[in-house]
C-alpha cells in the first residue's frame, strides 16, 4: 500500500503541514489501496501564497512561453495513457476499458484543443481609440469531483494555465491518486514553481479553505448543487468569480416518427456507463405513451447488456460506484421510487448476483414514473433509468424542463429540424440531436441550477480572463 505524505506546493513535493490521512478505497474490493494527507487551512495557505507569488511573472509571460510546458504536458497525457486509466479504474471504479478510451481519452483531448487554441489565440483586441487586452484573472481555485477525476482536474486546469492564471487543485477526497499522477506529470512539464499546486483534503476542510482564501481569485467548481450554493455565497462575500459545474437530471426525449429502438439503447449506454455517475447523464427517457410499454421492454434488455463485474476485467461493460455513501445514496432512491409506485422493469435495490464484495449497484429501469417521484427530479448519480410517458409535445417539453437542473439532454425525431425545433425549447446547456457524439470542442455547462460559467473551448478558455482596456 502507498502511503504519501506530501503535498505538491510551489514546484516540489513538500510534508503536508496537516495531520490527518485520507484512505483511497479500491471500490471493486473494498480495500485500502494508499492513503494521501487529509490538508487543512495550512496547506491550503501554502499552496495559495506560492500561487499568488508565481501569478505576475506568469501572467506575463507570452503565449509561446505557455505552450512549451502545456505541449510537454499534452504529450506527457499521451504517453501516460494506460497507467492513468489504471489508476482509475483502482480508485474510482471504472471499467478498464470505458477508463481508457474516456477516463484517459478524454482529458488527453481536451489538453489538445488547449494546445490547439492557444496557438492561434488573440490576447489583445482593437476597439476604436482602445487596446482591450485579456488578462488572466490570477490565482484560481480548482475543486474537482470523483466521477471522471482526471478530466475535471484537466477541464479546469489547462485552460487556466493557459490563460496564464496559476491554480491550487483540491480534488476529491476519494480520488487523490490520479491527481497525484498528474501533479507529477505538471512537475516533469518544467513550469515555474507555484504555477500549480496540489492540496489533498477534506472538502468540508481543505475545499472549504480554498473557497474562502482571500488571495483567490476565481473558484471553479464542480460537484454537488449544495456545495456549489455553498461555494458562491462565500464566493460572493469576497467578490470572486465563480464558476460552477452542477448537478443534472436530463431528459432524453423521443419524439413519435424517431428510431425508438436506437434512441431507447444508446440511452441505456448513456445512462450505464461510469455506473450512472455523470452529470450529463440521460436519466430520465420520455417517451410516447403509445411507444411505452414497447420502450420499456427494449430499456429492460438493453439493461440485461451491463451486468456489474470487476473493473480490471476488460470484458466488463459496468463497475461498482464510487464508494459506500454512493451506493447506500442510489439504493436511497431505487428504495424511494418503488415506495413512490414506480415499477421496476430491470434490476432493484438489491445487492446484484455473486457480487457480496464491491459497491456494485444493478442496471435499474424504474417504469411508470411520474414527474412528482423524487426519482424524476433529484439526481441519483448511479445506473438508475427512469421511464416516463408523454401525451403529445407540449407535454414532453413541460417533462423534460420540469426539474431544477438544466445540465444536458437528448431529443430524438424522424427529421433534424424537428429535432432542434424541440431543443431550442429546452431550457439546458447542451443537447444531443438523434445521437450526436460528446464534442471536447463545444462550450459545456448548465441552465438553472446546473451551473454559471461555462467549460471546454473557446468559452472554457475565457473563464479564466478578465479585460483592460486602454484608451489612446
Ligand atoms: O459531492 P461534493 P459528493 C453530485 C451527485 C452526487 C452528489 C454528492 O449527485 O451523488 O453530488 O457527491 C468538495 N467547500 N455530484 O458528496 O461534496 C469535495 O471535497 C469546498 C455531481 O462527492 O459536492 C469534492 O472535491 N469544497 C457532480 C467536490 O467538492 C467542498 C460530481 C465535490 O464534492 C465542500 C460529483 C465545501 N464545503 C457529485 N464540500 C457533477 N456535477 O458532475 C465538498 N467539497
Amino acid at each position: 500500500m502507498q502511503q504519501h505524505a506530501d503535498q505538491y506546493i510551489g514546484g516540489r513535493w513538500q510534508p503536508t503541514l496537516g495531520g490527518g490521512v485520507l484512505e483511497v478505497v479500491n471500490p471493486a474490493t473494498e480495500q485500502v489501496i494508499a492513503t494521501v494527507p487529509a490538508g487543512t487551512a495550512a496547506d491550503v495557505d501554502a499552496a495559495v501564497t506560492a500561487a499568488r507569488a508565481a501569478a505576475r511573472a506568469w501572467g506575463l509571460t507570452s503565449r509561446e512561453e505557455r505552450l512549451a510546458p502545456l505541449t510537454r504536458l499534452r504529450d506527457a497525457l499521451a504517453e501516460q495513457q494506460q497507467r492513468i486509466a489504471g489508476t482509475v479504474t483502482a480508485e474510482q471504479g471504472s471499467p478498464i476499458g470505458f477508463a481508457t478510451t474516456v477516463q484517459a481519452g478524454l482529458p488527453l483531448a481536451v489538453a489538445n484543443s488547449y494546445v490547439e487554441l492557444l496557438a492561434g489565440y488573440e490576447f489583445t483586441e482593437r476597439v476604436g481609440n482602445s487596446t482591450v487586452f485579456l488578462e488572466p484573472a490570477g490565482v484560481v481555485a480548482a475543486i474537482t469531483p470523483w466521477n471522471y477525476p482526471l478530466h475535471q482536474i484537466v477541464a479546469k486546469v489547462v485552460p487556466a494555465l493557459a490563460a496564464g492564471c496559476t491554480v491550487v487543485l483540491k480534488p476529491a477526497e476519494d480520488t487523490p491518486l490520479v491527481a497525484r499522477l498528474f501533479a507529477e506529470l505538471v512537475d516533469a512539464a518544467g513550469f515555474p514553481a507555484g504555477v500549480f499546486n496540489l492540496v489533498t483534503g477534506l472538502g468540508t476542510e481543505a475545499g472549504a479553505a480554498l473557497a474562502a482564501h482571500p488571495e483567490v481569485d476565481l473558484v471553479s467548481f464542480t460537484g454537488s448543487t449544495a456545495v456549489g450554493r455553498a461555494i458562491a455565497e462565500t464566493a460572493g462575500r469576497g467578490i470572486k468569480k465563480v464558476a460552477l459545474e452542477l448537478g443534472g437530471k436530463s431528459a432524453n426525449v423521443v419524439l413519435p416518427g424517431a428510431d425508438l429502438a436506437r434512441a431507447v439503447n444508446v440511452n441505456a449506454a448513456n445512462v450505464f456507463a461510469n455506473s450512472g455517475q455523470t452529470c450529463t447523464a440521460w436519466t430520465r427517457l420520455l417517451v410516447h405513451q403509445d411507444q411505452y410499454e414497447e420502450a420499456v421492454a427494449i430499456a429492460a434488455k438493453a439493461a440485461a447488456k451491463y451486468a456489474p463485474g470487476d473493473p480490471a476485467d476488460p470484458a466488463t461493460r459496468m463497475g461498482p460506484v464510487v464508494s459506500a455513501r454512493q451506493r447506500e445514496r442510489v439504493l436511497g432512491y431505487i428504495r424511494a421510487g418503488i415506495e413512490q409506485g414506480a415499477r421496476v422493469a430491470a434490476g432493484g435495490a438489491e445487492v446484484p448476483a455473486g457480487l457480496t464484495t464491491g459497491y456494485y449497484v444493478q442496471p435499474t429501469v424504474l417504469a411508470d414514473v411520474t414527474a412528482r417521484m423524487t426519482v424524476a427530479q433529484e439526481e441519483i448519480f448511479g445506473p438508475v433509468l427512469c421511464v416516463l410517458a408523454y401525451r403529445d409535445e407540449e407535454h414532453a417539453l413541460e417533462l423534460a424542463n420540469g426539474t431544477e437542473y438544466g445540465l444536458a439532454g437528448g431529443v430524438w425525431a424522424a427529421d433534424e429540424a424537428t429535432a432542434v425545433a424541440f431543443a431550442r425549447r429546452l431550457d439546458t446547456g447542451q443537447v444531443h440531436i438523434n445521437g450526436g457524439q460528446f464534442n471536447p470542442l463545444a462550450p459545456f455547462g448548465g441552465y438553472k441550477s446546473s451551473g454559471i460559467g461555462r467549460e471546454l473551448g473557446r468559452a472554457g478558455l475565457e473563464e479564466f480572463l478578465q479585460t483592460k482596456s486602454l484608451q489612446f
